[in-house]
């Protein structure tokens, strides 16, 4: 692998922490793009009162020397205000609280307490926790700033929240983008927007939750970025891996590929060429990837998040000490996190498309990673 990352940090601790290696030197980091991805996962219709403490930014330790990488691992925290509230509960020095035994159905709490052989599940939880996500969104704005000096942009769409789903086959306009990013549901049709607002409520009312699906595009990819000839280096595979790696993704589709009832002839997209284009196809159904590589058209992948599992009108379960039925805990959560897990998949997309443009093209300096694509890009027409 050319870029590699690790975090650490707890939900309730002082803060997430990340080491990223393997950026090129000379990319400058727009700080300010940085927490605007930060801000930006924070946001969306539903979600619980843990948003209204934190106001989340990303602090460079390391790696950087005036806001322009010197190719040495790069270092940042995200600090998290609600520590305070928990200082004595959650920490390296303290271990506070009612211990958390009703695991809830459908959380990591069970299954992580008896493999570590822990007795109170909020050691689980507290890594588990979708809260981490805020420092691989921070992650995913260095990888942007990267391909994005490489003419890749990324953006996403909720397509769906509840049953009813859209299906767009090309990324947002740049008008649709804007309406994308003022909506409080990350859709660019109020109308559906209303709907899915009737939604959330309607479940908030009953104490439940609720989950939906988002799509992640990327253009200004060259054909063929990713590999065929080991499933370890399919495109595909590690988008998909990437995105079931964010929490509560249950599911990852290439394109249309569920689709699987058309006939072939309606499956696949016809190859054309002109000296102006290159190669270009008229439809996209592939979602940008054929063979584990990248065709030339945008990239459009989509996610599938469930309903987070942590519910007011709690689900049947059994009491991690005392193993007699009851009924799971209930915690502040949120009621449905959608929009803000596609901020999240842009982030995994867009780090996993750097590594791969790296492996392609990589050098260690921007300059050279730059002038490798274009000279690709010019062999290939
Ligand atoms: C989460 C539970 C909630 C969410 C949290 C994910 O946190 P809390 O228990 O503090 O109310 O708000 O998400 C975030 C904190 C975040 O930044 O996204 C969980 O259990 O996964």
């Amino acid at each position: 692998m050319t870029l590699r990352y690790l975090t650490a940090g707890e939900s309730h601790g002082p803060a997430l922490v990340a080491i990223a290696e393997g950026f090129p030197a000379g990319l400058a980091v727009d700080f300010e793009a940085v927490d605007r991805d930060l801000r930006r996962r924070q946001k969306g219709y539903g979600r619980g009162g843990r948003m209204k403490i934190e106001t989340d930014a990303a602090q460079f330790l390391a790696g950087l020397r005036g806001g322009v990488t010197t190719g040495a691992p790069i270092a940042l925290a995200v600090w998290n205000k609600d520590h305070e509230n928990w200082k004595d509960l959650v920490s390296p020095y303290a271990r506070g609280g009612r211990k958390f035994t009703q695991v809830r159905p459908g959380h990591a709490d069970l299954a992580g307490a008896l493999k570590y052989g822990l007795d109170d599940a909020r050691d689980v939880l507290e890594r588990a926790s979708a809260r981490s996500t805020a420092v691989i969104v921070a992650l995913g704005a260095l990888a942007k700033a990267l391909l994005s000096s490489l003419g890749v942009e990324v953006c996403s769409r909720v397509v769906a929240i509840g049953p009813r789903d859209i299906r767009p086959d090309a990324p947002p306009t740049a008008e649709q983008r804007a309406a994308i990013e003022a909506s409080d549901l990350h859709v660019d049709d109020e109308a559906l927007a209303a709907e899915w607002r009737a939604l959330i409520d309607a479940e908030k009312a009953r104490g439940g939750s609720i989950g939906g699906a988002f799509d992640v595009y990327a253009t200004g990819l060259p054909i063929g970025v990713g590999s065929h000839v080991h499933p370890d280096r399919r495109l595909d595979a590690r988008l998909a891996g990437a995105l079931c790696g964010v929490q509560a993704i249950r599911a990852v589709e290439i394109g249309d590929g569920t689709q699987v009832g058309r006939p072939g002839y309606e499956f696949h997209d016809a190859i054309h060429h002109d000296p102006a284009r290159g190669f270009w196809r008229e439809t996209n159904r592939a979602g940008g990837l054929e063979g584990g590589m990248t065709d030339g058209m945008p990239l459009r992948v989509r996610a599938y998040m469930k309903p987070i599992p942590t519910m007011l009108h709690p689900l049947a379960t059994v009491d991690l000490a005392t193993r007699q039925a009851t009924q799971a805990r209930y915690e502040r959560s949120d009621v449905c996190a959608v929009p803000a897990a596609a901020v999240v998949g842009e982030a995994v997309v867009a780090w996993e498309l750097a590594n791969a443009l790296l492996e392609k093209f990589g050098g260690d300096a921007v300059e050279d990673v730059r002038r490798a694509v274009e000279a690709y890009a010019a062999r290939i027409r």
